[in-house]
């Protein structure tokens, strides 16, 4: 369990506040509220999910976010083969009918992005700058990981498991595949596979096509789309997005360690009607039911309180029964809401006694950046 601060009222918002010359923001960082060019470029290529497709427990496909680091790869199913190799006792290549002969394990799991909120952050890390959005729950079909490297024999020296997609690009001056790894206990783990579903229909391109793979509870950057190679391996991976990427830090210097599972957060489902432009909320008085959903990495949702008051006051919101274990839980509260300006906060505490900040702790990469998230809402 990591402890969050916690308690008490928001503090006073920060949001768009430039730095004073004297304090020079971290080199990868912006100090302005503005966007740069190329933040805007990766967020019309990796989209967040629409929040208003909290109503529904799955995520349809297309509402699902979106992030990939390079270019989406385009593949033939009868051209792809899985490869398993490195220190196990049986090197295999396994076509995509192969793998979907194998017994076949469908999970509802939430995954998100370890960047999610960076965009809140002051001065800003730059990267693909997320709001809220870059979540959602899909129903993964495919095998389970664990028999299948049972299958091919791990050596006695196997130490972690390496993912490698077919999705290849530069990142700081490094060439490479899209890499991640896995310790053997991790990747024995039942709940973790290889999928080549999403929402029963193969998988589509910008997610994997034909294989991914799911770590449920974990944040995205472990699900390795356009999966192609696992290689077994004696010593701990190096790679880019292990070593550098992914990994809390408040200063370039640390090394600081590695992000795993995600910590809970709650979201909204926005009330009433937007603004175009600003998305701001107009709904109309009397009683209205509030509704979201929440989820963690760390255990079940415990609760989740909502302030319709920017968190003067705090109430308890029911939750629904949580069925599955990697999903999101949904929760409402009824609210009487009376003519005026309001902001509306919702917060999750899960069983491991995580509980969402007010305002996300800064760090270099800007992740877990699990602060409450605040919606203004105008009653008229
Ligand atoms: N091969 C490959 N896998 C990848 C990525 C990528 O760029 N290449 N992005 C990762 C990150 S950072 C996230 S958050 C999730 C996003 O998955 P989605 O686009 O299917 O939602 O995929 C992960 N798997
Ligand atoms: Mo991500």
């Amino acid at each position: 369990m990591r402890r969050l601060p916690g308690g008490g009222r928001f503090p006073a918002e920060r949001k768009g506040k430039a730095m004073t010359s004297a304090e020079t923001a971290p080199e990868g960082t912006v100090a302005m509220g503005e966007f740069t060019g190329d933040e805007l470029g990766l967020a019309v290529r990796n989209h967040g999910f629409l929040l208003e497709a909290l109503s529904y427990p799955v995520t349809p496909v297309g509402m699902h976010y979106l992030l990939s680091h390079y270019d989406v790869p385009r593949v033939e199913a009868d051209d792809w083969a899985l490869e398993i190799t490195g220190r196990v006792d049986l090197d295999v290549r396994l076509t995509l009918e192969e793998l979907r002969a194998r017994p076949r394990l469908t999970q509802r799991v939430t995954t998100e992005c370890a960047g999610n909120g960076r965009a809140g952050l002051s001065p800003r890390p730059l990267s693909q700058p997320w709001n809220v959005e870059a979540v959602g729950t899909g129903e993964w079909t495919g095998t389970a990981l664990g028999p299948l490297l049972e299958e091919v024999g791990l050596s006695d020296d196997a130490v972690e498991v390496v993912f490698t997609g077919l999705d290849a690009g530069i990142e700081k001056g490094i060439r490479q595949h899209y890499e991640r790894s896995l310790t053997v206990e991790q990747a024995r783990r039942e709940e973790v596979m290889v999928a080549y579903e999403l929402n029963g229909q193969l998988l589509p391109p910008q997610h994997g096509f034909p294989l991914r793979l799911v770590v449920p509870g974990w944040y995205g950057m472990g699900n390795v789309k356009w999966l192609s190679r696992i290689t077994v391996v004696d010593e701990p991976f190096t790679g880019y997005q292990q070593s550098s990427a992914y990994r809390w830090r408040t200063s370039a210097e640390e090394r600081g360690s590695p992000m795993t599972r995600m910590l809970p957060r709650s979201l909204l489902a926005p009330p009433g009607i937007p603004d175009f432009f600003t998305r701001a909320r107009t709904l109309g008085p009397g009683p209205v039911t509030l509704v979201g959903r929440a989820w963690s990495g760390h255990g079940e949702i415990r609760g989740v309180k909502v302030s319709v008051d920017d968190g003067a006051t705090w109430s308890k919101a029911r939750l629904d029964c949580q069925q599955d274990p990697y999903a999101w839980v949904g929760w409402s509260y009824a609210w009487d809401a009376a003519p005026g300006d309001h902001m509306i906060a919702c917060r999750a505490t899960d069983t491991d006694g995580n509980e969402q900040p007010l305002q996300s702790e800064w760090n270099l990469g800007g992740y877990a950046c699990n602060g409450v998230q605040r919606v203004p809402v105008r009653v008229e």
